[in-house]
């Protein structure tokens, strides 16, 4: 993973201060690539403990056309839990205490934190008790697994990005067009958060497949392992799917950004020597990517360093 610890050493050298919608601050660059060679092993940070699960567990999630946080509380999975509660507090409907701004404020005020968590963790058993409640405030809009699995036609239809473009590698692998967006501008309002893995291509040469995203917005400390993390796994599959080998995952980032808050933490991180990396083990009985479950997907010598935790900026 040394591509990654030479971004961070970049944005660390090269990077503009900036303000941001979070208010938090970063420094930014504009315009990164990276290319990770999927044959020499899976891009798992090793330089901080990554939660694979968490990864798996997302990306199933996208896969099945969901985008109800419900279902990944039920794998306890809470990487997406702000952005559904931020729709909750807000809402006419909500009575508790005020939790304006309760990212930030939870970092600097003890009290408001106490307050805070008493409130995520009433929202969480709402979610996971009540299928009403979970219906109105569990959903994150036209996000990620609505885009990619029922994009909406202007006919009325659905497209199903995701099936059209497997069976495309599979008949066509020489195709240009191998491609599944995200970004949908019509409804970009209405996202709990606005993709920030806006496209992704395939790309098949000499049996390999290959896969490059575009990502418009990467927090490089805490999303941009995970977003690593989940496209290789994607490629994986995708490339089983198609009986193909993998090929590179090649990432290239927008508004690339380290958080003012994260500084201590990725310094801690660029201290440390990168590991071997691990391998992914996918049940072979299990056929089609539609299919797989949590249990079907592990990784195998994963041995990182410690994790290294930081603020979620909201
Ligand atoms: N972010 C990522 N990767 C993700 C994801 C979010 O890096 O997969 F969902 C970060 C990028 C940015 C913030 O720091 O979340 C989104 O804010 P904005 O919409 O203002 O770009």
């Amino acid at each position: 993973m040394k591509q990654y610890l030479d971004l961070c050493e970049h944005i660390l050298e090269n990077g503009t201060k900036k303000e941001d919608r979070t208010g938090t601050g970063t420094l930014s660059v504009f315009g990164y690539q990276m290319r990770y060679d999927l044959t020499k092993g899976f891009p798992l940070m090793t330089t901080k403990k990554t939660a694979f699960r968490l990864i798996v567990s997302e990306l199933l999630w996208f896969i099945k056309g969901d985008t109800n946080v419900k279902t990944l509380l039920e794998d306890n999975n809470h990487i997406w839990d702000e952005w559904a509660f931020a729709q909750w507090v807000s809402s006419k409907e909500y009575g508790g205490p005020d939790m304006t701004d309760f990212g930030r404020r939870a970092q600097k005020d003890a009290e408001f934190e106490v307050l805070y968590k008493e409130q995520m963790a009433i929202f969480q058993k709402n979610i996971l008790e009540n299928d009403d409640f979970a219906e109105k405030y569990g959903d994150l809009g036209p996000v990620y697994g609505k885009q990619w699995r029922s994009w909406q036609a202007t006919t009325g239809d659905t497209i199903d990005q995701l099936k059209n473009v497997i069976e495309a590698i599979k008949k066509n692998p020489d195709s240009r067009r191998h491609l599944v967006t995200a970004w949908n501008p019509e409804f970009v309002e209405d996202m709990a958060l606005p993709p920030c893995h806006t496209m992704f291509q395939f790309y098949v040469a000499d049996g390999k497949l290959s896969c490059q995203l575009y990502q418009r917005s990467a927090d490089v400390f805490l999303g941009v392992p995970f977003n690593i993390a989940s496209y290789a796994l994607l490629t994986h599959l995708i490339a089983r799917e198609c009986g193909l080998d993998v090929g590179d995952f090649v990432h290239t980032t927008g508004d690339t950004h380290l958080y003012l808050n994260h500084m201590e933490q990725v310094k801690e991180q660029l201290s440390r020597t990168p590991k071997e990396l691990p391998t992914l083990k996918v049940n072979e009985d299990v056929e089609s990517i539609f299919d797989l479950t949590m249990n079907d997907i592990s990784i195998e010598g994963y041995d990182p360093h410690p994790r290294i935790s930081a603020p979620v900026a909201v």
